[in-house]
């Protein structure tokens, strides 16, 4: 690792380390979340009072699809593969994942997959059908520029690196486990992380079918969705659904992995009931293949299709309130300490569960039918996606960021940073509630005065204004700690797993020797006898002790490469071309084929790889 490639950005472009491909997740997917934030706020200021014209009603349709979209596949994925990438190999005591140029690919394709959707917007021919792109709206007939196109072929090629990551993380989980770490001992970050990966597995490929059905539909003349030609568009609903209900899993089980170690770790108690909250994520994944037609009730699928969907969506509020109850009995008498990401966790479990709630109100179809497209399901799905994921990704930031830079973030801005976005979330989606019950459509760019939807608004948009202002503390904790951070050490929440073994930031091969696990939080242990106790063990206990600074034998590690770029390269030449250039499309094929042979023939460690 002395070479040229271990420097400068060329070694972020060719770099296989997991720590680093996490790292550039992270700062893509914040940016993403930034740009999405805005969307959602220029989308709030046009609302901030009835029939206003701030926004025109075309851009207005653009502006909420690329939020929409934007969150979930640009910003919430990649975030979440973030954590995945720092997290899961550090926890399980391995040196990488399983497939390490594997996983840079992913990155690449991603980020090119975001940049293409973007490359809309100076073209002013951004996607406006709705982050879900019904058919037959979406079809060249209704909308015949190339929008739609943009949003296919961007979802398109992002979808290819999440299946590989999908892929790399379930082998990496299954495989590369530290010897002792069974199932059993798996913190539950990671355990969740095996999950959704397999949840990815499992969900993207009906929709990359529905996807390629599209784009089909849309430039090959071919009638996939096409009523006219006997198909069923309803067909698009369903390829979507079955991946989309998955899609929020895979966008929530992530952070309550999250809080299910953080919790633990800040209350001063082993988590109540480990089983139980690992069984419960198996069971919400496995019962979460079969709901997704609760996002369709009012296609009049038939009452018995209905009720059935229902009773499975209501099924699924058991294990979610299993976990909830758990996280409580973990606090429950414990030692709280409510730092940063404890404060996250907490708002976690309250926020989420106003989410959970009004998610239980329309899986009764009866009720959805009034509640479907009004604002009572904006409201439900921003408290599940910011109370939930956004709050358990900002749990998580807190947590590791003094092992993944070494430097701790300063409490005092970190707790201003809390309070202001729980302040914001209740204050813009709470009114939602109301607007909704009282018929306010969703994805419509005004409102008549007089409806007694005007003070709803006003409150939703302050709030919106106040999300904004919740991003001041952070962003000055990020500059002050680049400053002049204080140290963070191996371990400074006195927490449980393996991470926190080892020097902060880890080097480059993580462990410099391969713990041996024999039991779950191996660095609390709170059964251990005390004359087993040694000089220089962590909190409690014995094995595995903290890391030695350098490793007793030489570590062999893969060599960066750039030829995962430049398959993801000829990727990206393939979906510009999808927008009408043939030609293009085939020298992206010839780019993609040469990355994808060279990559195969390159030696993967030693000597003679560059
Ligand atoms: C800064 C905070 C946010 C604000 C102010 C905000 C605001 C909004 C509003 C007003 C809508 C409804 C637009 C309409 O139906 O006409 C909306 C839709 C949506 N939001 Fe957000 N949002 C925020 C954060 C998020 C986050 C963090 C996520 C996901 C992780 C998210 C995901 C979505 C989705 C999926 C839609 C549906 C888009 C569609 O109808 O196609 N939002 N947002
Ligand atoms: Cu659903």
């Amino acid at each position: 690792m002395t070479d040229a490639l271990s420097t400068g950005i060329w070694s972020w472009l060719t770099t296989v380390d997991h720590k680093r491909i996490a790292i550039m997740y992270f700062v893509v997917g914040f940016v993403f979340l930034l740009i999405a934030g805005v969307e959602g706020q220029l989308i709030r200021l046009q609302l901030a009072a009835p029939e206003r014209s701030f926004l025109d009603p075309d851009l207005y349709n653009q502006l909420f699809t690329m939020h929409g979209t934007t969150m979930v596949f640009f910003a919430g994925m990649p975030l979440v593969v973030a954590f995945f990438n720092f997290v899961v190999p550090l926890q399980i005591g391995a040196r990488d994942v399983a497939f390490p140029r594997l996983n840079a690919f992913s990155f690449w394709v991603f980020l090119f997959g975001g940049l293409f959707l973007y490359a809309s917007v100076p073209l002013r021919v951004m996607p406006d059908g709705g982050w879900f792109a019904y058919m037959p709206l979406t079809n060249p007939e209704y909308s015949p520029g190339p929008g739609i196109d943009f949003y296919v072929l961007a979802l398109l090629i992002s979808g290819v690196g999440s299946i590989a990551g999908g892929l790399n993380f379930l082998v990496t989980i299954l495989n590369m486990r530290a010897p002792g770490m069974t199932f059993m001992r798996m913190p539950l970050f990671t355990w969740m992380a095996l999950i959704v990966s397999a949840l990815i597995l499992l969900a993207f490929p009906p929709f990359t079918v529905g996807l390629i059905f599209m784009l089909f539909d849309r430039r090959f003349g071919t009638h996939f969705f096409d009523a006219a030609a006997g198909a069923d568009p309803v067909l698009w609903q369903h390829l979507f659904w079955v991946f989309g209900h998955p899609e929020v899993y895979i966008l929530i089980l992530p952070a309550f992995g999250i809080v299910s170690d953080v919790i633990p770790t800040f209350s001063r108690k082993i988590l109540f009931g480990y089983p139980v909250v690992v069984f419960s994520g198996v069971l919400i994944a496995f019962l979460g293949f079969g709901v997704w037609v609760h996002h369709m009730f009012s296609v009049g699928l038939g009452p018995v299709v209905n009720a059935v969907f229902g009773g499975a969506t209501m099924l699924i509020a058991i294990p979610t309130g299993i976990k909830i109850f758990n996280w409580i009995a973990t606090m429950w008498g414990g030692r709280l300490r409510f730092r940063t990401a404890m404060l996250f966790a907490a708002g976690l479990v309250a926020t989420f569960t106003i989410g959970g709630l009004s998610g239980v109100m329309h899986s009764s179809p009866p009720a959805d039918l009034q509640q479907t497209d009004t604002y009572f399901v904006v409201a439900h799905f921003h408290y599940v996606l910011i109370g939930g994921t956004v709050f358990g990704l900002f749990c998580g930031f807190y947590y590791w960021f003094p092992k993944a830079t070494g430097r701790l973030l300063h409490e005092g801005l970190g707790q201003a940073h809390f309070w202001l976005s729980f302040l914001a979330l209740n204050v813009t989606f709470f009114p939602m509630h109301f607007s909704g019950l009282l018929g306010m459509p969703r994805r419509t760019y005004t409102y008549a005065e007089g409806l007694g939807l005007d003070v709803f608004n006003l409150i939703s948009t302050i709030g919106a204004f106040i999300f904004t202002l919740s991003f001041v503390p952070l962003v000055w904790n990020l500059w002050r700690t680049w400053r002049r951070g204080e140290a963070a050490g191996h371990n400074p929440w006195d927490a449980s797993t393996l991470e926190w073994t080892m020097v902060s930031p880890p080097p480059h091969y993580n462990f410099a020797e391969i713990p041996a696990v024999d039991r779950r939080d191996p660095l609390w242990h709170p059964y251990i006898e005390p004359e087993s106790r040694r000089e220089g063990d962590e909190p409690g206990g014995a094995v595995p002790r903290r890391q030695p600074d350098e490793p007793p034998a030489p570590v062999v590690m893969p060599n960066p490469s750039y030829w995962p770029l430049v398959l993801a390269v000829g990727m990206l030449l393939m979906t510009i071309g999808g927008l009408g250039s043939l030609g293009l499309t085939l020298f992206g094929l010839l780019v993609t084929a040469v990355g994808l042979f060279a990559w195969a023939f390159e030696p993967p460690f030693g000597e003679g790889a560059h």
